[in-house]
C-alpha cells in the first residue's frame, strides 16, 4: 500500500549517491549499444587453455586503454531461478529479482518505470531487444510492453534456417550479422540490447565452428564452455567490425556484462582443475563474477576499476551519464562512477559481499584469506541492511508498488497496449 511505497522510497532517496560531475550528461543523446554475454563469468576474461587466450578479443578491450573501454573486474551477478530474464529485470529496473521464480513470468503484467520507458520520455530514445529466440521465452512479449520497450527483434525476423539454430535459437554470428540491418533501421538515438545466445549450457557449438579445443577435465559441460565463449569472442569482433562499417561504433556508448554463472557449483571438481585451486564454498562466490566493461564516446579509457559492484548498478550508471538525475527513481543500486557508490552486493539467499569480506551461505570469509570469521557488530548491521533491502524489493514487486509511484511532474505511466512485437511475415 502507499505505506510501503514510501518506506521504499524513503531507502532508496537515503542510499542514493549523487552523480560524479565529470561524468554526468556526458552520453547524452549518444546511442546506447547493451550486449548481454551469456553465461559469461569473469574467470574466462584472460584466462589461457592449451596457452591459448579463450577471449582474445574481449581481452583486448579490456587490456589495451587505446580502445576507450572502462573494465569493472568486481561486479557480480545476483540472479536467481529467473537466469536471464534477472538479469534484464536488475539491469533495466534496478531492481532485485524474486527469491523464486522469474518475476518475468509471475510479474509479467506489473508496472514499471524502466530505463527504456525514462530514456525514451525524457530524450526521446527509441529502445529495441534483439535476440534469436521466440518472443514468448521468459514471458518478454508480455513484460516488454511495461517496460516500455519500442521493438523487439526476436527470432521471427531472422532466418532460423536448421543450420543456424543451435541450442535456445540462432548462432551469435548470424545473430549479430543480420541485427545490423535492423539496428540501422532504429530512429535514433537508440538503446539497442543485444542478446548473445549461443554461449549457454550445454555449451553446443558445431565442430566446424570450434576454434579452440576444448579442456580436459572429462567434464563435458566444463570442457565445452571454452570452445562457446570462443565463439561469442568471435562473433563479437565480427560486430564491432560491423558496427565500424555502419558508422554506428565511435559515437556509441558500448557496453558489455555477463548474465550469470555457466558453470553451477555440481562442476567443482573440473573447476577445481580450471582454477588450480579447492572450490571451496567461498570460492565458488568469489566466481559469481560476471564482466561489465563500458565505452563512452569522449571519455577516456579508466583501465581497470576495482570497485564492488552488482548488475542492480547499471541502470543507475547509466542514468547519470545520460545527464538524468536517479533521485526521483525507486534504484535499489548507485551509479558505479560516483563517489558515494555503495560497495556491497547483495545476493538473493541474503548473502552479500563487500570489498573486505563475504558473506556465503551466513558464514563470514575474510576476502584475503579466504578464512572464516567472527562478524563483528558492524557486518550483522549489515546483513540486516541487506535483507531489509530485499525485503523492500519483493513488496515492491509483489505488491506492484510502483503503480502508486510517481517520480516526478514528466513521468508518464507506461500503457503497454501501444506496443506490439513479432514479424507477421516470419516464422510464429
Ligand atoms: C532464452 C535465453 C536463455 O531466450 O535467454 O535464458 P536462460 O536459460 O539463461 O535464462
Ligand atoms: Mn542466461
Amino acid at each position: 500500500d502507499s505505506d510501503d511505497i514510501t518506506e521504499i522510497e524513503n531507502y532508496t532517496k537515503n542510499k542514493f549517491a549523487e552523480p560524479n560531475p565529470e561524468l554526468f550528461g556526458v552520453a547524452k543523446g549518444k546511442n546506447i549499444i547493451k550486449i548481454h554475454l551469456e553465461s559469461f563469468q569473469t574467470f574466462l576474461i584472460n584466462y589461457e587453455l592449451h596457452g591459448e587466450e579463450v577471449t582474445p578479443f574481449l581481452n583486448s578491450l579490456v587490456n589495451d586503454p587505446e580502445l576507450g573501454f572502462t573494465y569493472f573486474d568486481n561486479i557480480f551477478h545476483q540472479t536467481e531461478q529467473g537466469k536471464t530474464a534477472d538479469a534484464e529485470l536488475i539491469t533495466d529496473n534496478s531492481i532485485y529479482g524474486l527469491p523464486q521464480g522469474s518475476a518475468f513470468v509471475t510479474r509479467g503484467t506489473n508496472t514499471y518505470q524502466s530505463l527504456p520507458a525514462i530514456l525514451n520520455q525524457q530524450q526521446g530514445y527509441t529502445s529495441a531487444i534483439f535476440h534469436g529466440d521466440y518472443k514468448s521465452f521468459w514471458n518478454r512479449d508480455e513484460v516488454y510492453k511495461q517496460f516500455g520497450i519500442d521493438v523487439y527483434f526476436d527470432a521471427s525476423y531472422y532466418n532460423m534456417t536448421e543450420e543456424n539454430v543451435i541450442n535456445y535459437g540462432l548462432l551469435d554470428k548470424p545473430f549479430f550479422k543480420e541485427s545490423i540491418p535492423m539496428l540501422e533501421s532504429l530512429d535514433e538515438p537508440f538503446y539497442a540490447h543485444m542478446m548473445t545466445l549461443t554461449h549457454h549450457h550445454p555449451y553446443i557449438v558445431p565442430e566446424e565452428l570450434a576454434t579452440i579445443a576444448p579442456a580436459e577435465t572429462g567434464d563435458k559441460s566444463v570442457d565445452t564452455y571454452f570452445q562457446t565463449a570462443r565463439y561469442l569472442d568471435e562473433s563479437l569482433e565480427q560486430f564491432f567490425n560491423d558496427l565500424k562499417e555502419a558508422g554506428l561504433y565511435e559515437d556509441s556508448v558500448i557496453f558489455l556484462y555477463g548474465d550469470h554463472y555457466g558453470i553451477s557449483k555440481n562442476h567443482n571438481r573440473a573447476m577445481k582443475e580450471i582454477i588450480g585451486e579447492e572450490i571451496t564454498p567461498f570460492k565458488n562466490a568469489q566466481l559469481q563474477r560476471v564482466p561489465f566493461i563500458i565505452k563512452i564516446p569522449g571519455v577516456e579509457s579508466m583501465g581497470t576499476v576495482h570497485k564492488y559492484g552488482g548488475l542492480i548498478d547499471i541502470m543507475p550508471t547509466l542514468l547519470h551519464l545520460q545527464g538524468i538525475h536517479g533521485q526521483d527513481y525507486i534504484q535499489f543500486g548507485t551509479d558505479l562512477f560516483s563517489e558515494g557508490h555503495k560497495e556491497y552486493v547483495p545476493f538473493r539467499n541474503g548473502d552479500y559481499i563487500t570489498p573486505e569480506y563475504s558473506v556465503v551461505s551466513g558464514t563470514y570469509y575474510d576476502n584475503e584469506t579466504g578464512e572464516e570469521i567472527e562478524p563483528t557488530e558492524e557486518m550483522l548491521k549489515m546483513k540486516d541492511e541487506v535483507l531489509h533491502e530485499l525485503e523492500l524489493s519483493d513488496k515492491l514487486l509483489n505488491g506492484d508498488l510502483l503503480r502508486f509511484y510517481s517520480p516526478n511532474e514528466a513521468w508518464k505511466p507506461v500503457d503497454p497496449s501501444q506496443y506490439r512485437y513479432g514479424n507477421e511475415t516470419g516464422v510464429p
